[in-house]
């Protein structure tokens, strides 16, 4: 590839080329958002995804080039890095039950992100989500608008197919707010939810209303059941493609991530979802909305469960 070649195409990086990363991979390429390097600690797999991906270029419509690794030097100066490395629930687990194996995962990739790509961006995808972003931040020393956790951009998407289905409308009217951590504490806002600006409570009863939010609590927990041997990987991925685009596209896209708070919602150093501008400066700005008495409360006691996982790591 030429040098003139390299400037105007962005690189992307997957680490983790399992579910979501082999999902991602096919995504990002259809979106023609970039170069692909696909890393994974189980060899044959990384490269196996991106060659038979590469063969489906001719019949996808897509043209960009993909390459597997069990290595970091083929992802030297990548523009954006997603991470999904790490083990997903098995049924009956909680995310949290993965603080410790995915600890020492995100703490290697974060060493390698640094030493390849010191001037990147990266998308956590890997749980614990809040609290391996902070550890991703933590580890790399990047500057905290260059690190960023995805969860309520897939929390949201759950909430509006919901309220979608239940509705018999198109999603693509159904405009939502899923805020706090990614975990049974998140907090989704019914209140900022509208169907083309219409409120959500115009349509809908309380009691309905109660349901879809607890189904968005549970949705995770839903796939992991239903699937078995693994958790939720189609949505996860369009999820962390969305914010992808809207950084390397430099869209400014306000969009709820898990975002590292210095003093906005009364936050003081830990990683919360909340709404933020994404774009090619990654976290250009949070955005604080007005929450009232029950949301404030749900939003601290989502702190606090977050605040736990960070204290057993110690990274505050
Ligand atoms: O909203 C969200 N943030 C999430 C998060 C939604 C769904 C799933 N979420 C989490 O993403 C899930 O709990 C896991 O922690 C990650 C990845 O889920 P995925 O479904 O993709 O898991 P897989 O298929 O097991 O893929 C993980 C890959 C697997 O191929 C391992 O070999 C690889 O990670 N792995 C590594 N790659 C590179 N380097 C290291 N050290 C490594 N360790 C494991």
């Amino acid at each position: 590839m030429g040098e003139n070649q390299r400037k105007t195409r962005h690189k992307v990086s997957l680490i983790g080329a399992g579910q979501i990363g082999g999902t991602l991979a096919l995504m990002i390429a259809q979106r023609e958002l970039g170069d692909v390097v696909l890393v994974d600690i189980t060899d044959g797999i990384p490269q196996g995804k991106a060659l038979d991906l590469l063969e489906s270029a001719p019949l996808g419509d897509f043209d960009v080039q993909l390459k597997g690794s069990d290595g970091y030097e083929a992802t030297k100066d990548s523009d954006l890095y997603i991470v999904t490395a790490g083990l997903p629930r098995k049924p009956g687990m909680s995310r949290d039950d993965l603080l410790r194996t995915n600890t020492e995962i995100v703490k290697k990739v974060a060493e390698n992100i640094s030493q390849y790509s010191p001037h990147s961006t990266i998308i956590v995808i890997t749980n614990p989500l809040d609290v391996m972003t902070q550890l991703m931040l933590r580890m790399t020393g990047f500057s905290k608008k260059r690190v960023v956790g995805m969860a309520g951009v897939l929390d949201t998407s759950r909430f509006r197919s919901f309220v979608a289905m239940e509705m018999g409308v198109s999603v693509e009217d159904v405009t939502a707010l899923v805020m706090g951590g990614h975990g049974d504490s998140m907090v989704p806002l019914p209140r900022y939810c509208n169907v083309s600006g219409i409120p959500l409570t115009a349509f809908l009863s309380q009691e309905k209303i109660d349901e879809i939010v607890e189904r968005t609590r549970n949705a995770g927990t839903e796939i992991v059941g239903l699937l078995k041997s693994g958790s939720a990987y189609y949505s996860p991925a369009a999820a962390a493609v969305e914010m992808a685009e809207a950084i390397l596209k430099d869209k400014k896209r306000l969009l709820p991530c898990s975002a590292y708070l210095e003093g906005e919602y009364g936050i003081q150093g830990y990683y919360l979802g909340v709404p933020v501008i994404l774009g090619a400066g990654g976290v250009e700005r949070v955005i604080e909305v007005e929450l009232n008495d029950a949301e404030k409360r749900a939003l601290k006691k989502s702190l606090e469960h977050v605040k736990s996982l960070v204290d057993q790591l110690h990274l505050n």
